[in-house]
């Protein structure tokens, strides 16, 4: 079964383990946020795509979600000696892959290039797309003014209100050529989004000029699974920013933000009430992932309900 997923860092990379496990990687097509890129101490840095790549390859760390777990933090270390910002921390061996992401982006290379290589490095087989190679960032407004992205979420710890949001870049960016292909290819039979948060890493995705029409267009089913149980999510500040943006913050505010583009919802059992009233397909089971076997679980249930909904005409 031939799955094109959506995903930004942390919670989206969960499924997408899941789904790497349920389906031949060959059949996976991941298309991942760089909304949240950044450049920091000169180094180019994707947060969302490096974490698709440890949790897919086994080495992130399982506490933190971001990162790599046979981390140390000596060049951390040293900054801080030196009286440079130690806000956002970037362990020893995380470092190789930004330096080496850097310096290839510099002679040239594309951020999809660069991606694929270190994945294939790390032994991943599945693909792992940047959604463009043209930067696009994410940047919030606050009621004090506007923060990068990483300024928001690692230097203020989401602390800041969010009353709006910005993908820079968006519009002039160009949609990776092969991300619009496997969602387009007739061969795809569902393209599922992750339970990343809506606002902060799938909205960037869709920002890119050409994603959502292909999503509108394509003829695989487009099922959401919901970030959110029970109006709260598992890690990150999904549902503050929600309310705090207007949209609500339960399963079927999640799934009213997507709108049109969706065929089908996944919800947790915890929201069964709202099953009935959600203007899609829905299913109900529990998305809480824990284990390995959660998230294998999770993409299986995903995975049969797109290809029960069937193809769109
Ligand atoms: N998240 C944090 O909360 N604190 C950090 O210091 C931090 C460092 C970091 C370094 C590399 C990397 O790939 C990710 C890192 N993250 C950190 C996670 C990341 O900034 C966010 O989780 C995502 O951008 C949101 O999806």
């Amino acid at each position: 079964m031939s799955v094109v997923a959506l995903c930004g860092g942390i919670g989206g990379a969960k499924l997408a383990l899941g789904l790497y496990h349920a389906l031949p990687a060959a059949d996976l097509t991941l298309i991942g946020n760089t909304g949240d890129d950044f450049t920091h101490l000169g180094f180019s840095i994707s947060p969302d795509l490096d974490t698709v790549c440890y949790t897919l390859s086994g080495l992130a760390d399982q506490v933190r979600g971001w990162g790599r777990g046979d981390e140390s933090w000596n060049f951390m270390e040293g900054v801080r000696q030196l009286g440079g910002p130690d806000w956002f921390n970037l362990g020893d061996r995380d470092l190789a892959l930004h330096a080496l992401r850097s310096d290839a982006l510099r002679r040239g290379e594309s951020l999809t290039e660069i991606t694929a290589r270190i994945a294939g490095q790390m032994g991943i087989t599945a693909r792992l797309l940047p959604m463009s190679d043209d930067p696009v960032r994410t940047v919030i407004a606050t009621p004090d003014g506007w923060l990068a992205f990483q300024e928001y979420f690692v230097r203020d710890r989401c602390a800041p209100k969010v009353v709006g949001v910005r993908y820079e870049g968006a519009e002039a960016a160009l949609a990776n050529p092969a991300a619009l292909a496997a969602l387009a290819d007739p061969a795809t039979e569902a393209i599922i989004i992750c339970p990343s948060n809506p606002v902060l890493s799938i909205d960037p995705i869709l920002s890119v000029p050409g994603i959502r029409a292909a999503l509108a267009k394509a003829t695989a089913p487009v099922v959401a699974v919901s970030p959110l149980i029970g109006g709260l999510a598992v890690k990150g500040p999904t549902a503050e920013i929600m309310r705090e943006m207007g949209l609500g913050a339960t399963a079927a505010s999640v799934c009213a933000h997507y709108g049109d583009i969706l065929n089908g919802f996944v919800l947790d059992e915890a929201d069964a009430a709202e099953h009935g009233a959600l203007p899609v397909a829905t299913s109900v089971t529990r998305t809480l992932m824990t284990t390995l076997d959660d998230r294998i679980a999770l993409a299986r249930f995903t995975l049969e309900f797109a290809r029960d909904l069937g193809k769109r005409p």
